[in-house]
């Protein structure tokens, strides 16, 4: 059997994309691969992008879409659809291979559009024929290793979205890999790894070439109002053991020479004896790379001693999830449980190991008054951060800010985003309009920037001043961006 996996053409406002290899497609293939499952990987995002109206397309055009599926003639599609803005590329797809293959040819979409919007994508692509939500790598090679008789009962498998007399029936998602251990490593050798590291990412500034990415965990106990990560990976945290993690990390340096790994954990330090036991192992094997944590660390169980064997493991800098400086709103609107005291403790900590530490924060949060964000600019100016980036709020379906404002009336059924790019303000909450929050955008990077004038220039010198985004500079020197 041959299953060809396409990461679904999708829009976006900007040429660059924030992108990097799809581990959940290298992990989905690995695990077919294991069951001896043929598979091939199709990245849009590798396409050169084509200008449209208000952006930019990564995907091939529809000819040349037929003559690739032609030319694969897989048994099964698979189709990840990454939001909203791949909704589109999903159907084409899904039309296309329809048309131009065996209409036997099931086509199958899984990602975060299926996890989060559930029937919706069967609605909304009619040549879809099921979907997964979730983590699927036992789920998916499960049901395609059994031929189309033996599927049986649709209803009995887990996280399966599919047609019945008419209806579309969302079955419910209870199924997480508990040992991830189990696991085969993603198949990175069925991707050009270097496309991805020169496709001009902001994502790769952040480290020396070649880098590569690893999950070394899954999901987080957290649980914050604004975060729907758990539809994907379930609501409790789930790690590998360091021995396996360090094995995966081995091979990134060994086989494929990376230079740099960004750790793209949700918690990669929620057990900080296990994050110590990796460092210790990484330091034990002298293997010489850096690596840094883009996705966020959480601050609340950081200490000392975990920091300083981060830096001696070749941590170059950490990355920071702040999201407000206002504890009030951090804790009370958020959901965030994470006081001034454990991030400044925990700052300290990184800064006293040397670590450079880079804040990510969250605008536009519904209840944040002028105040809040003055109290917000004061906390983080005083904190000795080497730089700071800003998204906005967007209540997505599955957290508990959106079912807040469902039941406020203040958002209706069908509100989505208009693309996936929270980088600029596309949801105003009651009482703001999106010019607000841009304004709120451009003071805080300047409030920032400006009370760190002597250390940035300095950094900026002394040419380590590599995530200080174009934008941060633009603030310091009070041009427009
Ligand atoms: C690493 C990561 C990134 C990386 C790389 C993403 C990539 N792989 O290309 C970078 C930094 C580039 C990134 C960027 C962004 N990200 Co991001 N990212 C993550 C993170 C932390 C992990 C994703 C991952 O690799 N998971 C590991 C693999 C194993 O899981 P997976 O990819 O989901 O795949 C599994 C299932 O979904 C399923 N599956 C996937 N495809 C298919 C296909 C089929 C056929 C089937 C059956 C199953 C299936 O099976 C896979 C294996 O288990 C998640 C949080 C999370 N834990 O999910 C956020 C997350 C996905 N990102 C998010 C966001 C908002 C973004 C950005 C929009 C941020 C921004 N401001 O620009 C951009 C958008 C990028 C883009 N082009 O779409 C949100 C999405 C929220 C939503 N839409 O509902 C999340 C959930 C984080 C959060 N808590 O808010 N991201
Ligand atoms: S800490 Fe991050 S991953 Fe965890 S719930 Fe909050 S936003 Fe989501």
């Amino acid at each position: 059997m041959k299953v060809l996996l396409v990461r679904a053409p999708f829009f976006a406002s900007r040429r660059k994309v924030l992108l990097s290899e799809p581990l959940g497609l290298l992990y989905l293939a690995a695990a077919l691969k294991e069951k001896g499952v043929g598979v091939s990987i199709l990245d849009s995002a590798l396409i050169r992008p084509r200008r449209t109206a208000d952006g930019f397309y990564f995907g091939w055009p529809g000819e040349e879409l037929e003559r690739i599926l032609r030319s694969f003639c897989p048994d099964a599609v698979g189709l990840t659809c990454q939001g909203v803005s791949s909704l589109q590329g999903t159907d084409l797809v899904a039309r296309t291979a329809k048309s131009c293959l065996s209409p036997d040819v099931p086509v199958i979409a899984g990602g975060i559009y299926p996890s989060v919007h559930k029937a919706r994508i069967l609605e909304e692509c009619p040549s879809v024929d099921l979907a997964f939500q979730g983590e699927s790598e036992e789920t998916f090679p499960d049901f395609l290793r059994r031929g189309l008789p033996e599927r049986g009962d649709l209803s009995k498998i887990d996280g399966l979205i599919y047609r019945c007399g008419g209806a579309v029936k969302v079955n419910p998602k209870r199924h997480f890999v508990q040992d991830l251990d189990r696991l085969p490593f993603p198949a990175r050798d069925l991707v050009d790894l270097e496309a991805y590291m020169n496709s001009g990412s902001v994502l790769y500034g952040l480290g020396s070439k070649p880098t590569l990415t690893i999950l070394t965990s899954r999901s987080c106990s957290n649980h914050c109002r604004f975060c729907n990560m758990w539809m994907i990976h379930g609501r409790s945290w789930r790690p590998r053991s360091p021995q396996n993690v360090v094995e995966e990390i081995a091979l990134l340096v060994g086989k494929y020479g990376a230079r740099h790994v960004f750790v793209m954990d949700d918690s990669f330090a929620h057990e900080p004896e296990r994050a110590k036991i990796i460092c210790r192992e990484l330091i034990r094997r002298r293997l010489r790379f850096e690596w840094n944590t883009p996705h966020g660390i959480s601050l609340k169980h950081i200490d000392l001693e975990l920091a300083r064997l981060m830096k001696r493991a070749g941590c170059v800098n950490v990355c920071v999830g702040i999201e407000s400086g206002s504890e009030w709103v951090r804790n009370e609107l958020m959901g965030k449980g994470l006081s001034d005291a454990q991030i400044v403790q925990a700052i300290s900590c990184f800064k006293k190991a040397g670590l450079p530490v880079y804040g990510l924060m969250l605008l536009g949060y519904p209840g944040e008054t002028d105040a809040r964000f003055k109290e917000s600019l004061a906390f983080i100016s005083r904190l000795p951060l080497s730089a700071i980036s800003a998204g906005f709020v967007f209540p997505f379906p599955g957290t508990r800010l959106y079912d807040e404002l469902r039941a406020e009336g203040v958002i209706g059924e069908d509100f989505k985003p208009p693309l996936d790019d929270f980088l600029e303000p596309v949801f105003a909450p009651p009482g703001a309009v999106i010019g607000q929050l841009r304004k709120r955008h451009k003071m805080l990077l300047k409030r920032f920037y400006l009370s760190h004038a002597g250390q940035v220039v300095g950094e900026l010198i002394r040419g380590k001043a590599r995530w200080i985004t174009g934008r941060g500079i633009k603030a310091l020197l009070g041009t427009k961006s």
